[in-house]
């Protein structure tokens, strides 16, 4: 496809920029020997929906995760760059290097990288196969964790089709419904001024909302519904910006949720253990402000 030539090396110019110059750039936090915390390290990390080249993506945080936290694998699930934003309008900031640069310095450190590509980076999807500056491309992989559980890990757009619901639904966050709400009073003024009848926008986003909610579980049930055939434990994905862990049937169900909204990477540490962590709440001064969600209570049906 000529679009995609064109588009690839529009899109990977910036990234390009960012692999001639792999060093890694002074932690804001400066040197040990100041109080920065030490890199933890993990055996695994999972993360998907950074959007690079879009506003929303929070570059910043993420290159500041990459710096503190090691690995010997680090799974890009999917919508690492967004093709779609790049070409309707250019955003690319030294943030959005930076975490490039980030993930390259992990390549030559020895990090195992693999990138499945996601519905926003799919003209990455010709490259599976192949090692791209050192980094493998692949449609899906299976994951074994410590435990020896065996993960699915894919990017999940391959089900939108099936679900029903329009998927922007589910990205309607808290933030912007509780903006609505205060809209909805003015709003409500100027349609009495105009002699319109009331007309409820938060009842309207309210119900949207619910679609969205639904929008996640019917998406949560059918990747783990698709799993199932595969002989596999679990099902690792990210597409909808929901970070989850928990079991559905016979399948763990894990999603490593986004950097656009949440800023949350899915890691499993030397004895499989999988968890959730929350980097927007923690706070660089401190090492033991790691939030954990539904893992916690999950953690006893993990294996370790
Ligand atoms: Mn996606």
């Amino acid at each position: 496809m000529a679009e995609t030539a064109w588009t690839t090396s529009r899109y990977m110019g910036p990234v390009l920029e960012a692999a001639r110059r792999p060093t890694r750039k002074q932690t804001p936090l400066g040197p040990p020997s100041h109080g920065a915390p030490a890199p933890r390290h993990h055996r695994t990390i999972f993360i998907s929906d950074v959007h690079l080249g879009t506003r929303g993506c929070k570059a910043e945080l993420l290159a500041d995760f990459l710096r503190q936290n090691s690995c010997d694998t680090l799974y890009l699930v999917g919508d690492i760059v967004d093709g779609w934003q790049l070409k309707r309008r250019w955003y690319w900031t030294e943030a959005h290097t930076e975490v490039v640069r980030e993930i390259l310095c992990k390549v030559d450190d020895g990090t195992r990288v693999v990138y499945v590509p996601g519905n926003h980076d799919e003209f990455l999807r010709e490259y599976c196969g192949r090692s791209v500056a050192g980094i493998e491309v692949v449609q899906e992989i299976i994951h074994e964790t410590a435990s020896g559980l065996r993960l699915l890990v894919l990017h999940g757009d391959q089900f939108d089709g099936v679900i029903g619901y329009a998927k922007w639904l589910a990205h309607v966050g808290d933030r912007a419904y509780a903006f609505a709400l205060a809209l909805n009073d003015r709003l409500h003024m100027i349609r009495r001024a105009c002699g319109l009848p009331y007309w409820s926008l938060s009842a309207y986003l309210k119900r949207k909302v619910k679609n969205a909610v639904e929008y996640v579980s019917r998406f949560e049930e059918v990747v783990a519904r698709a799993a199932v055939p595969k002989d596999v434990d679990g099902v690792l994905c990210g597409h909808i910006h929901q970070a989850e862990i928990r079991r559905i049937g016979s399948i763990l169900y894990l999603n490593d949720g986004d950097w656009v909204e949440s800023c949350t990477a899915l890691v499993e540490d030397a004895h499989g253990h999988l968890e959730i962590l929350h980097w927007a709440t923690h706070s660089p001064t401190s090492t033991t402000s790691w939030a954990r969600t539904g893992a916690q209570g999950e953690a006893a049906l993990i294996p370790a």
